[in-house]
């Protein structure tokens, strides 16, 4: 497979403009080279764009339509992708992730089921009725599992199977998203139980349970699911998170995932990343994750010489 970035520069479901900035400031640190570097095979030929940004304060109506037109843009696009390409979908807000997710289920469909790991501070499932914000970034996974308005959750391709998900590193939650995955039975690995159990044992259950019933299966990244200290440059940041190293750490036991079928990492804000050091990481997680097997590695290694990956 080879890896094709396609940057979402939406702050459509954000209460700022921040996010939309993200695609073109990791294109301009090196993500892409990055990628490569570690010997894969990757390229970047798209960007999207929201073509009408409601001004600020319209009416929930109008924004619900804007980020499901979005999503749909999102999805159509990752549908007619050829098969063997792996898409990483660089964000913007999350509610991106309505796009990503109904379209890779969609490609996917003819095989079987998607499965999701979703890592993020927050649960990302209220609906238009229950949310506190108002912001549609924290509505994206009720949307993939079929909940609240039609504009998001009546994106085309499948509804995410609640037992086909799970939830990493929340800690920040209102009653009624946390109440809703209750009920449709989405598990979750919140904070405690990350400190708890270590990420490494967390990461490996979540990856069973995602591997079990599915054809394939995505991560979904959201940067504020990294301890705020450590990683600031999120519009939500939350402190007593996962530690950057600690999260690339387990994402290597994605390397060599045969089906491991697309990843997304959003929320990157580069106003409040100066120095470019939370662009670093960007650029750790997602060599973690897509980086050759272990075996190629070694193959590699004996080819060329160990390198510095
Ligand atoms: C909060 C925060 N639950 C909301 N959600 C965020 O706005 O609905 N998600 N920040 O990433
Ligand atoms: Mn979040
Ligand atoms: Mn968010
Ligand atoms: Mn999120």
């Amino acid at each position: 497979a080879v890896v094709q970035v396609i940057g979402v520069a939406s702050a459509l479901g954000a209460p700022g403009d921040g996010p939309a900035a993200g695609p073109a400031a990791l294109e301009r640190h090196g993500l892409l080279q990055r990628l490569k570097g570690t010997g894969i095979g990757a390229s970047w030929q798209e960007t999207l764009e929201p073509v009408t940004t409601p001004p600020a304060g319209a009416l929930m109506r109008e924004r619900l339509d804007a980020v499901g037109a979005l999503a749909q843009r999102v999805a159509d696009h990752l549908t007619a992708l050829a098969p063997e390409v792996f898409p990483l979908v660089i964000g913007g807000d999350h509610a991106v992730g309505i796009g990503t997710w109904r379209g890779v289920a969609s490609r996917i469909a003819p095989r079987g089921a998607l499965g999701l790991i979703w890592i993020d501070a927050h649960l990302d499932s209220h609906t238009e009725r229950s949310t506190h914000s108002g912001n549609i970034h924290g509505m994206p996974l009720a949307a993939l599992l079929g909940e609240g308005d039609a504009a998001l959750s009546g994106v085309a391709g499948p509804r995410l199977d609640p037992a086909n998900v799970v939830i990493i590193g929340a800690r920040a939650w209102e009653h009624e998203e946390h109440e809703r995955l209750t009920r449709l039975g989405v598990q979750v690995f919140d904070m405690a139980e990350v400190r708890e159990r270590g990420m490494g044992a967390v990461f490996c259950d979540a990856l069973s349970v995602v591997r079990e019933r599915t054809a394939g299966f995505g991560v979904s990244i959201d940067l504020d699911a990294l301890d705020a200290a450590a990683f600031p440059a999120v519009t939500c940041p939350e402190t007593e998170g996962i530690a950057p190293d600690e999260l690339c750490a387990a994402l290597l036991a994605l390397r060599g995932c045969g089906d491991f079928v697309a990843m997304e990492i959003v929320e990157y804000l580069p106003d409040r990343d100066p120095g470019g050091m939370c662009a670093d990481w960007v650029a750790n997680i997602a060599c973690a994750a897509l980086g050759p097997s272990t075996y190629l590695l070694r193959a590699k290694e004996r080819e060329f010489g160990a390198h510095n990956y």
